[in-house]
């Protein structure tokens, strides 16, 4: 296992490179550059850059999240393909540097979605929160628009109000689009992409749907272990494999984690692993935790050992973390309550390690 911590880059980020070197074990950057606009190639002289940035702070650059997927080709529009020309140059720039890993997702229109951003927990720390209730009652356009006058409102990476436009014609796109066809255009991206990462090493990783059920009647397939069973298959090549997030797969509590870890881990399918906790409220309603057992409803140990057990050789990271100790960051993504989980899944390694040599 190799521990690493997710970074934003000199410009998006409150934490510095210098304070992630001091996390006890000075976990390796998961970076991304965020200055290129989605369906671009990533050019070797900009990747370059950011690996000589990491590098100079001690730190190693070795998986990144994400290179995200243009619009076109999961609506499998004519235009994908060059766009997927475009995502193979990006793959092998980013073999060039030493890259290992591509974190992806293969959600339709909108990421991730939590209804509250800092929600107060009894400790008075704030955690982001899911309320299926109350996304069940959005309308996506309103919500955007709701955005621009509302600083507290819902957080939709990368649909800024100003896109709204472009947010009504790609829903109208999507009218079409089941769960079966977006599998096929997944396919066909898979089978057009694996082949250069076979040749140039470097290995896909898409990150499950968060949360991992439909949103705003839009399909969403990288769900569950039918669907991850089915998503391995559609290129049958260990450079087609998963990031195992225990917090988007685990939000569905059907979801076993340390069985789909054991499942897909021990067929070499797992690159990537998001180790969280969350805490639920009712169904579908769930608040994020600390990483700890306790806070949370997860067994982090069994979460752990499944990764040990399988003799996991990829990489971990902390996600999402609680604000605390009066930290401005960007949601999820303070350095303290991170480091904190790092030296948490840190310390469950060394122990279960340990506890198998006695
Ligand atoms: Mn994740």
């Amino acid at each position: 296992m190799k521990m690493t911590f997710r970074w934003f880059g000199e410009k998006d980020d409150s934490v510095t490179l210098e304070q992630i070197r001091q996390i006890p074990g000075s976990p390796s950057i998961v970076g991304a550059l965020y200055d290129v606009p989605v369906g671009d190639a990533w050019s070797l002289e900009k990747v370059q850059e950011l690996k000589n940035t990491v590098e100079k702070a001690g730190l190693k650059l070795e998986v990144i999240e994400s290179v995200n997927v243009h619009e076109d080709i999961k609506l499998g529009l004519p235009s994908r393909d060059k766009y997927i020309e475009n995502y193979k140059e990006s793959i092998r720039n980013l073999g060039k540097i030493g890259v290992k890993v591509i974190c992806y997702n293969f959600m339709p229109v909108f990421d991730w979605l939590r209804t509250e951003l800092a929600m107060k927990l009894e400790d008075g720390s704030e955690a982001m929160a899911y309320d299926d209730s109350i996304v069940q009652k959005l309308d996506p356009v309103k919500m955007v628009e709701d955005m621009a006058t509302n600083s507290n409102g819902y957080v939709l990476p990368g649909w800024e109000p100003y896109r709204l436009k472009e947010l009504k014609d790609t829903l109208e796109k999507y009218k079409d689009i089941d769960e079966e066809k977006l599998f096929e255009n997944l396919k066909y991206f898979l089978e057009n992409i694996i082949p250069v990462c076979e040749e140039v090493d470097v290995k896909m990783a898409i990150h499950p749907d968060d949360p991992p059920w439909s949103l705003f009647g839009l399909p969403r397939i990288v769900t569950n272990k039918e669907n991850l069973n089915r998503l391995v298959k559609l290129v049958d090549s260990p450079y087609n494999g998963l990031t195992l997030c225990s917090g988007s797969l685990g939000s569905n509590p059907k979801n076993n984690i340390p069985e789909l870890i054991r499942h897909f881990g021990s067929m070499g399918r797992i690159h990537f692993g998001h180790v969280r906790n969350l805490k639920f409220v009712s169904d579908k309603k769930f608040h994020e935790s600390s990483h700890l057992s306790s806070d949370g409803s997860f067994d982090m140990f069994e979460i752990m050992k499944a990764y040990h057990d399988i003799g996991f050789e990829g990489y971990i990271r902390p996600d999402h973390g609680r604000m605390i100790w009066g930290e401005k960051a960007r949601p999820g993504y303070g350095l303290y309550d991170r480091a904190l989980g790092v030296a948490y899944l840190n310390g469950l390694w060394e122990a279960i390690d340990n506890m198998k040599k006695q």
